[in-house]
């Protein structure tokens, strides 16, 4: 039986599985610091399979997945490129800057995917007074552009151009197989392209905490020190590895009922006069202007909550992100009380 969890906020928020919480219960445990957390080493060799690298990483979440992956890719002064509306660069607290001294080259998307002349063209040639472009970042579904998979072949683009000028590629793939499942292919197709990744447990796959950095063997080692330096050392954090576990091998497949739902969400909305839907919707996430209505996000929270849901956006903006917890029925529910609740334009 699943637990309902009626919030549109977005899928941070789902519960663990009755499953999760049994597998926390019983976890057979260890000092994860020392390596001899068996549990956490059984979730890091999965992950790792599962995307198709030599070995992964369990860190605390996808902000520190991204932090440790960027600082054991670069050193000091060096530039990363990333989109400019990237989570990495708008969302995660400035890390780049305050624990990487990294300077940020921003390029902006076409619907998330940065196209490879204007990465070219961004790529700092060598000479004494510039810094070294090291890294592309590449965030796939990419968030802000509505949950868009980037496909195997815009990955392929992009990994070509940074390799022939020596760049490495980090994927922010906080919600990779929600596009893999999207895209219908196999995660390895596009982590392929990627010398490293992050994905999150703690989203769609509805383990309660928790993300996993991939790579090579020597990239890992050093993440997992700075891991430590970014105070990610646990200890017996197979309590928390055991729901990712379930996380990676039993929830993948249902991601496809998430885009089943969003979908009906979105041919919901569409129909209702003053709200726009502003991005095609693929996945998990629909972006809606609410501005039309003549209401802002606290209307419309203060007539979700009336509706037993949570909502919420800045100004005439709202993301709404289905996930676990969230069924067909209660989208068609909500559908029929917020058209009943918001005015006649
Ligand atoms: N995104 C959260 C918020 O931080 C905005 C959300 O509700 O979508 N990469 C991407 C693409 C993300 O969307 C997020 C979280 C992260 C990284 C960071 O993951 P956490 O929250 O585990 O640090």
């Amino acid at each position: 039986m699943v637990e309902k969890n009626l919030d549109f906020r977005s899928d941070t928020v789902t519960w663990p599985s009755p499953e999760m919480r049994e597998a926390s219960y019983k976890a057979v445990l260890g000092d994860d610091v020392y390596g001899d957390d068996p549990t956490v080493n059984e979730l890091e060799s999965i992950a790792a399979e599962i995307l198709g690298k030599e070995a992964a990483l369990f860190v605390t979440s996808g902000t520190q997945g991204n932090a440790a992956a960027i600082l054991a890719h670069t050193n000091r002064g060096d530039e990363i490129i990333l989109e400019e509306r990237s989570h990495i660069y708008l969302n995660e607290v400035g890390g780049i800057a305050v624990l990487g001294s990294l300077m940020a080259r921003t390029l902006k998307g076409e619907m998330g995917w940065l196209k490879p002349d204007d990465i070219r063209g961004a790529i700092r040639v060598e000479n004494i007074h510039r810094p070294t472009t090291t890294l592309l970042c590449i965030e796939n579904t990419h968030n802000t552009s509505g949950g868009i998979p980037l496909t195997v072949e815009q990955m392929k683009a992009d990994w070509d151009v940074a390799k022939e000028h020596g760049l490495n590629v980090h994927l922010d793939g906080a919600r990779v197989f929600n596009a893999a499942v999207a895209l219908g292919v196999d995660v390895k197709e596009i982590s392929q392209y990627a010398d490293s990744v992050q994905l999150c447990l703690s989203k769609g796959l509805a383990a309660p905490i928790g993300s996993m950095v991939m790579g090579s063997e020597d990239f890992i080692k050093r993440a997992r020190k700075y891991r430590k330096m970014l105070g990610g050392g646990m200890r017996q954090a197979g309590i928390i590895a055991a729901p990712g576990i379930i996380a990676l091998t039993k929830m993948v497949d249902r991601l496809a009922d998430d885009h089943a739902n969003a979908k009906l969400l979105e041919e919901g909305l569409r129909k209702i006069n003053g709200i726009e839907i502003l991005h095609p919707v693929r996945t998990n996430m629909v972006y809606i202007d609410i501005g039309g209505l003549g209401w802002n996000g606290d209307d419309w929270g203060e007539a979700c909550k009336k509706l037993g849901w949570k909502s919420r956006g800045s100004g005439t903006t709202l993301r709404l992100c289905t996930h676990y917890g969230i069924e067909r029925e209660d989208i068609e529910a909500f559908i029929e009380g917020i058209t009943a609740a918001v005015p006649k334009v």
